[in-house]
């Protein structure tokens, strides 16, 4: 079986987008693969956290990603900061990946912007951190949302690069995007995507919403004036809503444009809306059983710690080895 690797950053409640480019793809692909899923709570340390909220999001979109279906019977599915390779890894990488490389990456310009006040070293290095996250566990496949696309280059660079030097060490990694839905974009300007973090709690639709709130979302969804269910392009916010509902009901775009002919776009929002409600209704019953389960959750995130900790460790003495630093017998 090939090895899959994903993972998310419980950086805030989790997103209609993350959900549909990543995680429902993740859940359904753990009979064909040899799945490992991580929360990267490194990563999440980027931005400034409140601590005991921080607390809250890390465990509540572990119990989230349980009710998705992820599936620690099939699947591993640790918190990243409970496996020190993560961090150990990260930093040998830091040491071949260049300045210049890292200086590019769209994500970091981007969030730089937004957190003008604390453009750390961490927000920099992000992606040598998520490249030893995947490298660890030599993963084939990172199904993850478009927007990660240039993460994931830079990660198979550094394992060309690493193996090149040394001997084979890393499997190359490959992204897999989801075909359509691979970007979900913020429901208010649908020239952003829809973000953990975004300000506009409107523009995002969080998996655990309200069926109030969802609906109310969608109904106020920007869209444009041409009133034509069509995708094209200039139409970001149709094109975005009809992306959803492709990906939810498994209709193709022409499909979409023949079901809303003649239909207002009001229709056509409140179907969306209505179908993101029916799909997440038994994921929102599944995580109110886990979240009051504590004891559980608990000895679930340990144990698969634990496991992961012994994958991970093989490839780092691997590493430590080939670089030279002095072994301990
Ligand atoms: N809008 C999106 N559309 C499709 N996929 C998305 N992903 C995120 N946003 C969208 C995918 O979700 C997975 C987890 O993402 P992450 O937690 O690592 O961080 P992110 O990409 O930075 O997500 P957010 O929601 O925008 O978080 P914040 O606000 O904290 O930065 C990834 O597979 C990602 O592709």
């Amino acid at each position: 079986k090939k090895t899959v690797f994903s993972a998310i950053q419980p950086s805030g409640s989790i997103t209609l987008g993350n959900f549909l480019g990543a995680w429902r793809g993740c859940a359904a692909m753990q009979d064909e693969y040899r799945c490992i899923y991580a929360l990267a709570d490194l990563h999440t340390i980027t931005v400034r956290q409140e601590p005991a909220k921080f607390r809250k999001n890390t465990l509540e979109a572990y119990a989230l990603l349980l009710a998705f279906g992820i599936d620690v019977e099939k699947s591993l599915f640790f918190i990243q900061s409970q496996v020190p390779a993560h961090a150990q890894l990260a930093w040998v990488l830091n040491c071949y990946t260049q300045f210049g490389e890292l200086s590019r990456m769209t994500q970091f310009k981007d969030k730089s912007a937004k957190h003008a006040d604390n453009i750390n070293a961490g927000l920099f290095t992000y992606p040598s951190l998520m490249a030893a996250d995947i490298l660890l566990y030599q993963a084939d496949l990172v199904p993850v949302g478009i927007d990660q696309k240039q993460h994931i280059e830079l990660a198979r660079n550094i394992a060309e690069r690493f193996n090149a030097l040394y001997s084979p060490t890393f499997t190359v990694p490959e992204g897999m995007f989801p075909k359509t839905g691979a970007k979900i974009m913020s429901l208010q300007d649908p020239a952003k995507k829809m973000s953990k973090s975004d300000d506009n709690a409107n523009g995002c639709v969080y998996v655990l919403d309200t069926p109030d709130d969802i609906m109310r979302k969608f109904k106020r969804a920007v869209t444009d004036s041409e009133a034509r269910v069509h995708y094209a392009e200039g139409k970001d916010g149709i094109n975005n809503l009809m992306g959803i509902y492709a990906v939810l009901t498994g209709k193709s775009y022409e499909e979409i444009e023949r079901e809303f002919e003649g239909k207002g776009y009001g229709d056509f929002k409140e179907a969306v809306g209505q179908t993101v409600v029916e799909e997440l209704a038994p994921i929102q019953e599944k995580f109110r059983r886990l979240i009051d389960s504590k004891d559980y959750l608990e000895a679930c995130y340990r144990e698969n710690a634990q496991k992961a900790t012994a994958i991970a460790q093989r490839t780092l003495n691997k590493v430590m080895k080939k670089v030279g630093f002095l072994q301990v017998k």
